[in-house]
């Protein structure tokens, strides 16, 4: 036998990995539906340890058993097509890795129907764009607990490192390895709108230049916020334009694009009944932002506030980094307790702290922070809201002021911040103000019986409103 795994999709994500894997010395077969992509590939990027395959049989018979494949084409039906070619050549024991996207509603019906033929299906989140497939990605596998044993070793080599230890760990049964994907990435929508919004109150209410937004978020990089995506933000603001003057990030057109996982982390919050408005709120800013030509009507039609000055701008930065960082608080607190949620839900039993863990490199969203994380779970397994952790309670306790002023500076300068006033409207509800709930079930009693609780007395009480008839 020449290879011990085959990767099957060539494009920019299954090539970087099947190229990360020869290089820690697997032999690799690869396949691609097209077969220009797999020329092209070993034209381009010749290695001793990658194998061309043009036909899927051969591909499979090359390989030693169990044998193992790395699925990495688009989500959706292609993986479904690429199982039914492929699972004629198998035999039981054999192993398949879905690398890709997921929704894991699919993985789960996926890794049922192939665990009745013998097969063991991986559901393996894998993080970190193009560069982070290539020299070290996050990676998520979920599936069965003692086949993973078997493809531990190529994924854990293949995976960034932090510390010293693998950005990848078995996540759990079926689908959680998606599932986990699917929130990393809804977290990572509500981590860039944050920031997005930030630069919109440093830049509009505060005044500040690109080289003033750089050199903030270069600060801001060397302590308690520090992060790739804050790192790359500061780069972002010194990059100058190819074609004008000044600098790139003032000609970029402002409407962001989305591929869906943002959404699904939204739509399977409500499904859950787990509030991760934060992760919705950018999901709608990104969906606002495409209205462009809506948007350039009603800016004639609808009026703004006059925009206030802001005395003390150095203050200033401060608050918004103070508040910045207790919004990425509640931020994280919604994405993992929507985890907590679907742990118990699906029955996955997942290891909140483990996951923080492994995001700490290779993936969009590592940080420092992620320690923290880590941190906090592995001191109190039972914790289901990160608020409650004293250090991060200690993080909102200091932060909360600044929060609500930058927030209320952004509202009266007529900066959207959608994602921040989530923030506050979370926490808020969180430490158990009053939500107007008592209003709402008298409302719905009135007009629909649909009885009400007290608070000095036990019992379902329903009473007669006398104008209930609409
Ligand atoms: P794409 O998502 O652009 O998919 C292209 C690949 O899918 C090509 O190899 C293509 O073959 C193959 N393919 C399609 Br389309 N339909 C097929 C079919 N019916 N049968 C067989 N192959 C088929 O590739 P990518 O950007 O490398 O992403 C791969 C997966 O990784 C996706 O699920 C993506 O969401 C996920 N992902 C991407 C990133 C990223 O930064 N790009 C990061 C993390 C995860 P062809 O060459 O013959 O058309």
């Amino acid at each position: 036998y020449r290879t011990e795994i085959g990767v099957i999709g060539l494009a920019v994500m299954g090539r970087s990995l099947a190229l990360n894997m020869a290089d820690h010395g697997f032999k690799v077969g690869g396949y691609n539906r097209s077969r220009e992509v797999t020329e092209n590939l070993i034209k381009e990027y010749p290695h001793e340890n990658f194998f061309p395959f043009y036909d899927m049989r051969e591909l499979v018979e090359s390989q030693e058993r169990p044998r193992k494949f790395l699925i990495m084409v688009k989500a959706g039906r292609p993986v479904d097509m690429v199982i039914e070619q492929l699972v004629p050549f198998l035999d039981e024991g054999d192993m398949i890795l879905d690398g890709g996207n997921s929704f894991f509603e699919d993985t789960r019906r996926r890794e049922k129907s192939l665990r009745e033929k013998g097969i063991y299906y991986f559901g393996t989140g894998v993080s970190g764009g193009e560069r982070g497939a290539r020299f070290g990605p996050s990676i998520m596998p979920g599936g069965d607990r003692e086949a993973y044993e078997h493809i531990a070793p190529v994924l854990e080599a293949i995976a960034a490192k932090a510390q010293g230890e693998p950005c990848c760990a078995y996540m759990g049964p079926d689908g959680a390895g998606h599932y986990v994907k699917m929130v990393h990435n809804g977290i990572e929508y509500a981590d860039m709108q944050l920031i997005a919004e930030a630069y919109l109150l440093l830049k509009y209410a505060g005044g500040f230049t690109n080289e003033e937004l750089a050199d903030t978020f270069s600060a801001w990089n060397e302590g308690k916020l520090k992060s790739y995506l804050i790192g790359i933000t500061a780069d972002i603001f010194r990059e100058k334009d190819d074609f004008e003057n000044g600098e790139l990030i003032d000609y970029i057109l402002d409407s962001a694009g989305q591929k869906g996982t943002g959404r699904w982390t939204s739509l399977e919050s409500l499904k859950q009944g787990v509030n991760v408005s934060m992760i919705t709120a950018a999901c709608n800013a990104r969906i606002m932002s495409n209205q462009i030509q809506q948007r350039k009507m009603a800016s004639e039609l609808i009026k703004g506030p006059e925009r206030s000055g802001i005395p003390d701008k150095k203050a200033f930065g401060e608050a918004v980094r103070e508040g910045l960082y207790t919004a990425k608080i509640a931020a994280y607190a919604q994405g993992f307790s929507l985890l907590s949620h679907a742990s118990g839900e699906y029955g996955w039993d997942l290891d909140y702290g483990r996951i923080a863990a492994i995001f700490r490199a290779g993936c969009i969203i590592q940080a420092e922070f992620l320690d923290d994380i880590t941190r906090a779970f592995r001191k109190d397994k039972e914790l289901t809201n990160l608020m409650t952790d004293s250090f991060f309670r200690n993080g909102i306790n200091n932060g909360h002021e600044s929060l609500r002023r930058i927030l209320s500076t952004g509202i009266l300068n007529g900066i959207p911040v959608p994602a921040m006033s989530q923030a506050a409207a979370y926490i808020d509800a969180f430490r158990g103000v009053p939500v107007g709930a008592s209003l709402i079930q008298a409302q719905r009693d009135c007009f629909g019986a649909h009885t009400y609780e007290r608070t000095d007395r036990e019992g379902i009480f329903h009473h007669d409103w006398g104008q209930g008839h609409v």
